[in-house]
């Protein structure tokens, strides 16, 4: 079969409130993916690197004004066009390690008062994640972190307001992992349930959002 893996790749996401850890995380778990001599790449989103992306980052750098659903829907056009890449890779065997994903997109959406149905319905049919793994903070203790940047949302009462959507996501895929365990343990419990993850994924195949 060549260069074809036939055993796909998973589909591992890590979400969680502004500085929660998730992106020291991420980056760890592809280290030690990779240590292992699996495929992995490390994905994020918003990904800024695309035309709709430099838009998104300008909106949160407070350059730009944008009313609430045309922001939505530019995070949400953000993950569709990166879709078939993104299938093309797990097809191909290669695990992503997301940083955020479509449940941080309906999370902030909702926060702002959207319905959280109207949120939900653009993301149908974009690749469902094999594993959620939620950082799990309180938003006090993620504002004791180092106090938030300056980037639109990195506000206390906000980040409350995220934490409740996101309760309300929660779903079987979800993992929740305490972020503010030591870093070195909270490693470990990803690197675990990635390993677990990236097993049972090849018996099942890709599926999509929200079902
Ligand atoms: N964010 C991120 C959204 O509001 N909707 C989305 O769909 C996604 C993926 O963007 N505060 C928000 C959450 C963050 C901000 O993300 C930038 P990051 O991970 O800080 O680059």
């Amino acid at each position: 079969k060549g260069e074809h893996n036939d055993k796909r790749g998973a589909l591992i996401v890590l979400e969680g409130l502004d500085r929660c850890g998730k992106t020291t995380q991420c980056s760890r778990l592809v280290s030690f993916l990779e240590g292992r001599g699996l495929s992995v790449e490390s994905w994020r989103f918003p990904d800024r690197n695309t035309d709709i992306g430099g838009m998104i980052s300008s909106y949160l750098a407070n350059g730009s004004k944008l009313d609430d659903q045309t922001v939505h829907l530019l995070f949400c056009a953000n993950r569709w066009e990166k879709r078939s890449l993104m299938e093309n890779k797990l097809r191909n065997g290669t695990t992503l390690i997301v940083d955020r994903y479509s449940y941080s997109g309906v999370s902030f959406s909702a926060a702002k008062g959207l319905d959280i149905q109207w949120c939900k319905a653009p993301e149908n049919g974009l690749i469902a994640p094999d594993l959620v793994v939620f950082l799990e903070i309180s938003p006090e203790e993620a504002s004791r972190r180092g106090g938030y940047g300056t980037e639109r949302y990195e506000q206390l009462e906000f980040q409350r307001n995220v934490a409740k959507h996101y309760q309300i996501l929660q779903d079987s895929t979800w993992k929740v992992v305490d972020a503010c365990l030591p870093p070195e343990s909270v490693e470990k419990q990803i690197q675990e349930l990635a390993l677990e993850s990236i097993q049972s994924c090849q018996n099942k195949p890709l599926s999509a959002l929200w079902h």
